[in-house]
């Protein structure tokens, strides 16, 4: 693409050293304010900074909504003080806000949140801003086919997280040359020496089995810089990573590569003489060049979506389901999938069959997974990511992550509870509802037939925050017309009647095992209502509320899920504020399960429809109202 006529010089390395001595002194002096911070991780990567902002960077400060803009991650999220003291010199953000950093109502933060415009994803959980780069340098290769880069700053001692290593491998894997990783190696971590120390031929031996280019520099030698960056935009096909050798707490000799001194704020005497030391306070301002005008290769459109059908009574597995309903989802040109290495399970090998070039195989790297997701998300796209419900436990903290970085993902979770039978244990999610609850504004789904599945799928496309899904092994009866509705937040009541006795909760397979249980206690003349609580998080309060006033103030709920933080929980939560909340009769996997049949395990755990019809007789024979 042609550079515009408007772009403006390029800083000389003279200028960007006082840039970076002015960098090194705001982060000082902002930290010092707040009485806390990371002034020591900032100054070693203040001349890396300085000389990318100054001479390779391409971003509109004052439009960061251009698609052509470059991505800079900061992965080393608590080198906060020159992030922020960069974009100050980059004329963002003024000195007055500068000074509120860490403070109340601030944006800020002692970490960075996309709170601020110029910020993609919430960093500070190390391991994280490289493998969600290559998120966004995925985007930009294969779907927006646009020139942007992608540049993240890495600490040293964080390449120690395997998810910095899944990331490099994918990203050589899918040849993102568009990424550039800045790795500032300043010997020590938190408490001490990192395992390697200066050992760059480590980095670069180990930068170059994952099939990466890298470029060993002296991070603090201005050219070598500069020449390193010129450098990694020739690593044709390649990503490229700049393993550059800096000192902590570089320009203050009274700290330099002293141990002791990370995450600590110098006391304001202590300032004072290391902003002596590093030439006084200055006011300088980097032309950062803008990028050049583009438009990405896909642009959203409201395609129509024609799910698909099915007949009522049919067998079908909500995982099936649900990857007949993504395939569908994909006539929408920014939905995007991915997985772990396991869609013939998931079944989003559909959307892989239909929309193959919408489709990111991660591998068995389920961090790796997640990650590129939230990335995928950050330029734009609606990304699907499916696993099985177990193994999205290996990615939660970047769930967690994901929900500060007010990221708009979709997660399926497939092979849910003690249902999958013979595989056993390690295989089982019993604890995903509990997890995925607990994530700040999400929202989840526990689909119990392909019906209801398909639009929920649906709705999850348009759902912001995190969104999570969980899906069956087996196959079970389509429950449902093609023509119903699943409001997010709803219930269905399949069972109802006047005189209903029990009120029976359900959700996923023990819907199923509910109402054979309801019609057995019918034949003897106990009628019991039974929901379906596809919702979990909104759940539905008044169907809820209104099955317990109308059955003797008691609910029976049942769950192929460990007893705490699943659907249980989210019943009791949500009536806890009644004037009269209901007694629950609560079943669920109380014990280790192992391997067997579906049936052996589900009765073995109390859940199976023999153990609801005792328990809903139970409730009608001992609930007196109130
Ligand atoms: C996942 C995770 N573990 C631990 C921490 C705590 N922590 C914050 S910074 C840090 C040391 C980082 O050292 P390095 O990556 O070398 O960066 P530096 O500050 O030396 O530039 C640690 C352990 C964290 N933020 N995230």
């Amino acid at each position: 693409m042609a550079a515009t006529g408007q772009v403006a010089a390029a800083a000389d390395l003279e200028t960007l050293h006082e840039v970076a001595q002015q960098i090194r002194v705001d982060g000082i002096r902002a930290s010092t304010r707040a009485g806390s911070g990371h002034p020591t991780s900032s100054m070693s990567a203040a001349d890396l900074m300085a000389v990318l902002a100054g001479r390779h960077l391409r971003y509109d400060f004052q439009h960061p909504e251009l698609p052509t803009n470059d991505h800079l991650i900061f992965s080393k999220g608590h080198a906060s003080p020159l992030l922020y003291a960069l974009y100050k010199a980059c004329g963002a953000i003024s000195e007055e806000e500068l000074m509120t950093y860490r403070t109340y109502g601030s944006r800020l933060q002692g970490h960075p949140t996309p709170v601020l415009p110029w910020v993609d994803v919430a960093t500070g959980s190390l391991g994280q801003g490289l493998p969600i780069a290559v998120g966004v340098a995925l985007a930009g290769r294969y779907l927006d086919r646009l020139p942007y880069r992608v540049w993240v700053l890495c600490g040293d001692s964080e390449m120690a997280e395997g998810s910095c290593w899944e990331a490099l491998d994918k990203a050589s894997h899918y040849g993102l040359d568009n990424l550039c990783v800045i790795v500032d190696v300043n010997r020590l971590g938190q408490r001490g020496e990192t395992e390697f120390g200066w050992d760059m031929e480590v980095y670069r031996r180990r930068v170059e089995a994952f099939g990466c280019r890298a470029l060993v520099i002296d991070g603090h030698n201005l050219e070598e810089v500069d020449g390193a960056y010129v450098d990694a935009r020739e690593t044709l096909g390649r990503p490229a990573v700049i393993l550059a050798r800096t000192i902590k707490g570089k320009g203050f000799s009274e700290i330099e590569d002293k141990n002791g001194w990370h995450g600590t704020a110098l006391k304001p005497d202590m300032a004072e003489r290391a902003i002596a030391e590093l030439g006084g306070i200055r006011d300088l301002h980097i032309e950062v060049r803008p990028p050049a005008p583009g438009a990405p290769a896909i642009q959203p459109d409201h395609a129509p979506v024609s799910l698909p059908t099915y007949n009522p009574g049919d067998k079908v597995a909500t995982r099936r389901a649900f990857g007949d309903a993504l395939a569908a989802l994909g006539a929408r040109p920014d939905v995007v999938a991915l997985d772990g290495e396991v869609s013939n399970s998931t079944y989003s090998d559909a959307f892989d069959k239909a929309h193959p070039e919408r489709f990111f195989q991660m591998w068995i790297a389920e961090q790796a997974l997640v990650a590129a997701a939230v990335g995928l998300q950050v330029r734009g796209y609606v990304p699907f990511a499916a696993t099985f419900a177990a193994f999205f436990s290996r990615a939660y903290d970047f769930i967690r992550m994901a929900a500060i970085s007010q990221a708009d993902l979709r997660l399926c979770g497939s092979h849910a509870g003690s249902e999958i039978g013979a595989d056993g244990p390690s295989q089982m999610a019993l604890e995903d509802l509990a997890a995925m609850r607990a994530i700040q504004g999400s929202t989840v789904l526990y689909p119990s037939d392909a019906v209801s599945t398909a639009k929920l799928v649906a709705q999850m496309a348009d759902r912001s925050g995190i969104s999570y899904m969980r899906t069956t092994r087996g196959a079970y009866p389509v429950l449902y017309d093609n023509g119903t509705e699943f409001a997010i937040g709803g219930a269905k009541v399949l069972r109802r009647g006047d005189g209903d006795r029990a009120a029976i909760v359900a959700a996923g397979v023990t819907l199923h095992n509910a109402l054979e249980a309801a019609d057995r206690l019918a034949a003897e003349g106990i009628n019991c209502r039974v929901i379906d609580c596809y919702s979990i998080k909104p759940i539905s309060v008044d169907v809820l509320a209104e099955a317990a006033r109308d059955c003797g103030n008691t609910l029976v709920v049942v769950e192929d899920h460990y007893p705490e933080g699943g659907l249980g929980a989210a019943v009791m939560e949500a009536l806890a504020g009644q004037e009269h909340p209901p007694r629950i009769l609560h079943l669920a996997v109380r014990d280790l399960p192992g391997s067997g049949k579906t049936s052996d395990l589900l009765a073995a755990a109390g859940i199976d429809a023999d153990a609801i019809v005792n328990a809903a007789r139970h409730a009608a024979t001992t609930s007196g109202g109130h």
